[in-house]
């Protein structure tokens, strides 16, 4: 909550109704005095997340999930991390909500109110994963700075909207587009109204896509403020930062879009590999676009403790960006042999598909269980850690579980 508009609006009534209690002395309050009860938001009430979140940073919020956390077929809100760069903006009036289209490569510049795009262009609902392209950071020696995100930034949720090709199409797109870029209403860490915190787009084949949807909802209801209201870009498959919050203007680029976090390390990796530590020039980094192949044991959690006799049954979610997963193994020798998971197909493509094994263990002991995919190009997960690059991205090693057996 911001601490100036906050106070603005708020009477000593209402801050005695958030507090639940009368505030006694409030008479003596200075008229921009924030009570301490309320100055520090507590994170999970705000968001409607669960307490088993992880909170790795309040300025600007961002929260992941754990594995665990991450069971079921469809990310819940409570479950689902949330990124930002920037500000998340006041819940606005959707009424006065436009949506324009523009830049160089729009025939004809065209402003949707919310209604409109509604109204207008037929609705779509998919089930779409989402991966931060920082998740895994914190594993990577030497360390990259940033969130250090553990493995809980990715959801997969169904978004409904309409077709960002159909409303591109409608305004008409030039022969010479390349690129979309988005803009979007949350503001700058600085407070400078002139500084976009993000602004970033996909090439025009991943926006004409059938899946890349500007959503108006997420599980079936309004999309949560902290997750984009009203309105959203998904491109799933994709580094989750395509996908824009509260956007309100999309250019159609008629050259790679540049807004702030398109260039320099910011979601780019090295386009060759390089030694870690490495020190690599602008020019030699790469836009990540298609997220590598992944998975998450979901059950049991880590450090599970199970009766020698029973078969444990392991279950968890794959993905593999703009690919398929095709095969999902598990070893509990530290990698040495692997064994065939049961693999569902996506709900949709762009989805994450859900996996299922049984497990016996001969002996008591400490177990480790990891899990691999492979995606339909045949490349599967790397065991421990991918490929260093300057910015942590793209860590996709196995998921490891702990397991002891009584
Ligand atoms: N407007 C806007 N859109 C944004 C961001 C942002 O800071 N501002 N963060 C991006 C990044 S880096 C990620 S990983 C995803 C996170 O989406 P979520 O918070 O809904 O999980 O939103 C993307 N879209
Ligand atoms: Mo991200």
């Amino acid at each position: 909550m911001k601490r100036r508009s906050f106070i603005e609006k708020t009477t000593l009534a209402s801050m005695s109704s958030l507090l639940g209690v009368d505030i006694v002395m409030g008479a003596k309050m200075p008229s921009d005095y924030l009570p301490l009860g309320l100055q520090d938001p507590n994170p999970f009430e705000l968001f409607s997340k669960d307490t088993r979140m992880t909170v790795l940073n309040s300025k600007p919020w961002n929260i992941e999930a754990k594995a665990h956390l991450l069971d079921d077929a469809v990310t819940p809100n409570k479950f689902m991390f949330i990124r930002n760069n920037g500000i998340i903006p006041e819940k606005p009036d959707t009424k006065a909500w436009q949506l324009t289209i523009d830049g160089e490569s729009v025939k004809e510049q065209k402003s949707y109110p919310l209604s409109e795009l509604k109204s207008k262009f037929k609705h779509y609902t998919y089930q779409l994963t989402l991966e931060c392209g920082g998740n895994g950071r914190s594993e990577f020696d030497p360390p990259a700075k940033g969130n250090q995100w553990t493995i809980g930034a990715v959801s997969c949720a169904n978004w409904t909207g309409v077709r960002l090709r159909d409303v591109l199409e409608d305004a008409g797109i030039k022969d010479d587009a390349v690129y979309i870029g988005y803009h979007a209403a949350d503001k700058h860490l600085s407070h400078n109204p002139q500084k976009e915190p993000i602004s970033r787009g996909a090439p025009m084949a991943k926006a004409l896509q059938d899946e890349t949807l500007l959503a108006f909802q997420m599980n079936g209801k309004d999309i949560p403020l902290a997750h984009g209201y009203p309105l959203r870009l998904v491109a799933g498959g994709w580094p989750a930062s395509v996908s824009g919050k509260w956007v309100n203007r999309i250019s159609i680029r008629n050259k790679e879009h540049d807004g702030p976090k398109m260039g320099g390390t910011a979601y780019r990796i090295p386009c060759k590999p390089v030694a870690p530590g490495a020190k690599v020039a602008d020019a030699d980094m790469c836009i990540i676009e298609s997220m590598p192949v992944k998975s998450l044991i979901t059950y049991p959690m880590s450090g599970a403790v199970l009766k020698k006799g029973n078969s444990l049954k392991i279950r968890g979610h794959a993905w593999a960006g703009e690919l398929e997963v095709i095969r999902m193994e598990y070893s509990i020798d530290f990698g040495a042999t692997w064994k065939k998971c049961i693999l569902n197909k996506p709900a949709n493509r762009l989805a994450w598909q859900h996996f299922t094994a049984s497990i016996d263990f001969s002996k008591k002991g400490y177990y480790e269980v990891w899990a691999k995919a492979t995606d339909s190009q045949g490349k599967s997960q790397p065991m421990l850690l991918p490929g260093w690059n300057p910015k942590g991205y793209l860590n996709n090693a196995c998921h490891r579980i702990a397991v002891k057996i009584k």
